[in-house]
């Protein structure tokens, strides 16, 4: 199967979900890294909309526990809009930028699919559950919050309305091996799919994503996929400022891409957490565009057709 898609590249210089700078520099570092090309030497049309810029927001207020939440919330409107416009053009692809702009990408992707009268189901590939809310957060950085912010978890006054929360069946994470005290009681209490590195290490990365992609299958969702830096080793991908060792490896992570292409179910993409400014010599962009080929149908040898519903 290699259906054609029209995918549409979005810049997203977002750098102020965390403290530690360079993130912004990551869509150039995927331009650079020939991810444009990438998608066109697979057959794919291609339409690089440029670098998105969050809009004028009021001036922080001083001794906020959050760091930069009014900027935040103007990424989030910019983004929001920008997901639920791209969405209808093509195979958005989000290239951050930090994981803060989950909070807008996939609020407007839902907001999407809402209008579609489909679910949305999300993929969740990090070393961290990302599930804080404003309240349990202990580092006040905003990128440790979009999973909960995304399912209408309350206390993110000031936020926009998640007019279209994704029920927490719907949400898959695989490769979690850092997750807050906080984030672990509500993870608990939560339906959401989450999958440790102990679970991948015992059974394989294969059979828990190819369980999840039946239900999106066989509820005909859409698919969103939140690829974070982190998720694999840091030995192969050193550009994160949040490097926790015992990640995915190389193939590990192709694997995930090659099913998913398999799938043909995915609908929108966030890259998030590169900082170029930690590369050695581009290879960690270098790894996510191969990463992002993959799963949208690089291969080396085709593969029976494989049913997903
Ligand atoms: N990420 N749990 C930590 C925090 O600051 O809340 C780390 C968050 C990492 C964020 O993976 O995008
Ligand atoms: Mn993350
Ligand atoms: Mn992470
Ligand atoms: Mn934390």
């Amino acid at each position: 199967m290699n259906q054609s898609e029209h995918m549409v590249l979005l810049g997203v210089p977002m750098d102020c979900g965390k403290r530690r700078r360079g993130c912004l520099m990551g869509p150039d570092a995927y331009r650079t890294a020939g991810i444009a090309e990438a998608f066109a030497g697979l057959g794919h049309s291609v339409t690089d909309l440029g670098n998105l810029a969050p809009r004028a927001y009021p001036q922080e207020p001083a001794g906020d526990k959050i760091h930069a939440r009014n900027e935040v919330i103007s990424w989030v409107e910019t983004l929001s809009d920008a997901a639920e416009a791209a969405m209808a053009q093509g195979l958005p692809v989000f290239m951050g930028g930090d994981h803060a702009l989950a909070l807008g990408t996939v609020r407007g992707v839902a907001n999407y699919a809402k209008s579609q009268g489909r679910p949305l189901y999300v993929l969740w590939l990090d070393a961290h559950s990302d599930f804080h809310t404003l309240d349990s957060t202990e580092t006040g950085n905003l990128h440790g919050t979009p999973v909960a912010y995304v399912t209408g978890h309350a206390g993110f006054d000031g936020f926009p309305e998640v007019t279209a929360p994704v029920p927490a069946d719907n949400i898959c994470m695989i490769g979690l091996r850092s997750v807050d005290g906080a984030e672990r009681v509500a993870l608990e209490a939560s339906r959401i799919r989450r999958h440790d590195m102990r679970d991948i290490d015992e059974h394989g990365i294969a059979r828990p994503l190819q369980a999840f992609l039946q239900d999106v299958a066989a509820n005909n969702g859409m698919l969103h996929v939140s690829l974070d830096v982190d998720f694999l080793d840091p030995a192969v991908a050193p550009a994160v400022g949040t490097t926790v060792p015992g990640g995915a490896t190389v193939r590990e992570a192709h694997l995930v891409c090659e099913i998913l292409h398999d799938s043909g179910l995915l609908t929108s993409l966030d890259l998030v957490e590169l900082n170029p400014f930690l590369d050695e010599r581009g290879r960690t962009a270098s790894l996510m565009v191969d990463l992002c080929a993959s799963a949208l149908g690089r291969r080396v040898f085709d593969r029976p057709t494989r049913s997903f519903s």
